[in-house]
């Protein structure tokens, strides 16, 4: 079967990269199902977006922010019809379930509606001024034009999580797709010019990091770049980013723990690390990766659990008796492989799991069975660095003091969770486990679009999306007004 070809969004035209080369769209369950060829877009596309959406910015920073808004909501109505035709086009690039997909875009169509509202809002401050008959106020402005740079395992909510803060604001954009999962960015692009956004306000540019990322990155035009990814590509984004002064957020890796304390409601202890450990195959920045078991309980909840891991079912996640769609490509199997190695040479004891799958059903994706190890101690590599697959440890301790230790001794500082019916010891947790996202008696996935989502550590820069994106896409602007007619110095004319 052909498949269609998808071209770059740039001033309000669909063009093809210059170069005329794609990247292939593969289906993840399968293969040999392609899902479309996107552009392979070089410096000289990221240019001609960057100078579109340059232009554009000289009209859309000045429609009144309730107007612009009114799009967004326009756009949500959009999403809201299509949910379930992106949701399966999401499944089918990205291989997670279903109902994890209508998630996903259920995320952006929340977004829609939580950063429409700041339309009429966007509030500065007044303040009274130092001098007299003299007035002094605060007010957000755009940045201008941003760059955006997100990542596969949330193609069309984290997408959202930044276009539509920075649209809202003022600023215009050009997004660059994950390399694996652009079809559910393009359609949550095309939801938005759909909506009536100006040509040039949102412009798509799709391609590879190293090409077409650096670019976005290195533009002498654009004023900030928004990204998701890994710690390892964020932190080269914030040195390159650098050399021309640009506000950068970044959104990085976790190692994220879950913590069962002796008193815990047991079952949803489960229930939780079960969702935490494999929803999304592991991939998300949130997955639980580390569960830290108080001794009392340690034994019967390591069998149970694993019990459990054994019967997830795995396959293509458009089959809605799936549990566990595939990984997203063949280097994230190939990350699963080599951390499980890593485990197995650290000592640690593989409870299930371990290996992809190939054979059947499994032969033309890319699947890796739910994977337990226990016997695993907080310096071993295994319990510190990221693994971004479905691969899980158990590591026991005897207070809880001692697992806020552990949970803290990593580089990153994402999502944490604690299950106890202690209200004390969840109290002390939230004041002292070292992250952005806290839950207590909840999963470490699961954030809300409208609280503060990001990390601390190698996590973040200090930045954050939901509650905070708007400090990010704005910057202040200090407005003094003298009505008294005549010139009045400032720490001078008012001293003592
Ligand atoms: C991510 O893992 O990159 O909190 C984002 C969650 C989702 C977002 C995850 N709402 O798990």
């Amino acid at each position: 079967m052909t498949h269609p070809t998808y071209h770059n969004l740039i001033g309000g035209q669909w063009l093809r990269a210059a170069s005329g080369k794609t990247i292939l769209n593969l289906n993840p369950a399968d293969h040999s199902d392609v899902i479309g060829a996107f552009p392979s877009s070089q410096a000289e596309d990221v240019a001609l977006a960057v100078a579109a959406a340059k232009k554009a910015f000289v009209a859309w920073r000045l429609v009144p922010a309730p107007k612009r808004a009114e799009m967004l909501l326009h756009a949500r109505e959009i999403l809201i019809q299509n949910k379930e035709k992106y949701a399966r086009d999401m499944t089918r690039e990205m291989g997670k379930v279903l109902v994890e997909t209508r998630g996903d875009v259920q995320e952006a169509i929340d977004e829609a509606l939580y950063v429409s509202g700041e339309g009429r809002r966007l509030f500065g401050v007044t303040t009274p001024s130092e001098l007299p008959n003299k007035f002094a106020m605060s007010v957000r402005m755009p940045v201008g034009v941003v760059g955006l740079i997100t990542p596969w395992n949330f193609p069309m909510a984290i997408p959202s999580w930044k276009l539509f803060p920075a649209l809202v604001a003022g600023n215009t954009c050009v997004i660059k797709p994950a390399t694996d999962t652009p079809l559910s960015t393009y359609n949550l692009i095309q939801a938005l010019v759909d909506a009536g956004l100006p040509p040039g306000v949102v412009n798509i540019v799709s391609g590879t990091g190293s090409a077409t990322g650096s670019a976005l990155v290195e533009h002498p035009d654009v004023r900030a770049i928004s990204f998701t990814g890994s710690s390892a590509v964020g932190s080269l984004v914030a040195q390159r980013a650098a050399a021309t002064f640009k506000q950068v957020s970044l959104e990085m890796g976790g190692k994220n723990a879950q913590i069962v304390l002796d008193d815990a409601n047991l079952d949803l202890a489960l229930d939780g690390a079960l969702w935490g450990a494999f929803g999304t195959t592991g991939q998300r920045c949130t997955a639980t990766s580390r569960i830290l078991l108080q001794k009392g309980i340690a034994a019967e909840f390591t069998a149970k659990f694993v019990a459990r891991a054994k019967k997830l079912k795995v396959g293509d996640g458009l089959d809605e008796s799936i549990e566990v769609g595939p990984q997203v490509n063949a280097a994230q199997i190939e990350t699963s492989n080599l951390y499980v190695d890593i485990a197995k040479r650290e000592g640690a004891q593989l409870l299930c799991g371990g290996h992809p799958l190939t054979g059947g059903a499994y032969a033309r994706g890319t699947f890796f069975e739910p994977t337990v190890f226990a016997g695993v101690t907080p310096q071993m590599q295994i319990a510190r660095e990221e693994v971004f697959g479905p691969v899980v440890v158990l590591i026991e301790f005897s207070s809880f003091e001692e697992a806020v230790e552990i949970a803290n001794s990593i580089d990153y500082g994402l999502s944490t969770s604690l299950y106890t019916r202690n209200v004390n010891r969840a109290f002390a947790a939230m004041r002292d486990l070292e992250a952005g996202i806290t839950y207590i008696n909840a999963p470490t996935i699961g954030a809300e679009v409208h609280l503060p989502f990001g990390g601390v550590k190698h996590t973040g820069n200090g930045h954050r999306e939901g509650l905070g994106a708007l400090d990010f896409f704005t910057t202040w602007k200090a407005v003094y007004v003298d009505y008294s007619d005549k010139l009045q110095r400032a720490q001078i004319d008012n001293a003592e």
